[in-house]
């Protein structure tokens, strides 16, 4: 018993081995709000690591909001994501590396998130070093690129 048993369990994970990637590629998702833990216009989480292959979706909890990959800070080959107002864009992240996006109408008011593919940061500098200076330009939250980055070892 105990060895057919063994038996049923290596034919099963023979079979996990079978299945396509896809499958175990993960969901998150990350919410799009006025106000949240006393923090205004902001994305929650606002710093997110995930897997290669894996999707991330966009809530609308408060109307108003959008996100919108900031071209200069994701990765080359990577094609940018625009959602309208109000969007639950969904967008699957294929390339390693570091993704900067933000709320067009409150970017100014730095509702901006960053998301990690991977271990490589092979645009870490580059994104970087646009945020910090896209942040002085900031007229509220003006150090959350510098403390979001300072969340990404
Ligand atoms: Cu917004």
């Amino acid at each position: 018993m105990k060895k057919k048993n063994g038996k049923f369990k290596f034919l099963y994970f023979l079979g996990l081995l079978l299945l396509p990637l896809e499958l175990f590629a993960a969901e998150h998702t990350i919410e799009m709000l006025s106000s949240s833990d006393g923090q205004m216009m902001v994305f929650k989480p606002a710093v997110l690591k995930i897997d290669k292959g894996d999707t991330v979706k966009w809530i609308s909890k408060n109307p108003g909001h959008n996100s919108a990959a900031i071209e200069e800070m994701i990765p080359k080959g990577f094609k940018a994501w625009n959602g309208k107002i109000n969007e639950e864009i969904s967008v699957k992240f294929t390339i390693e590396g570091i993704y900067g996006y933000k709320c067009t109408p409150h970017y100014i008011l730095g509702m901006v998130g960053l998301i990690v593919v991977g271990n490589k940061t092979s645009n870490m500098e580059n994104a970087k070093n646009f945020a910090l200076e896209a942040e002085k330009k900031f007229a509220t939250n003006k150090n959350r690129f510098t403390n979001y980055f300072s969340q990404i070892k």
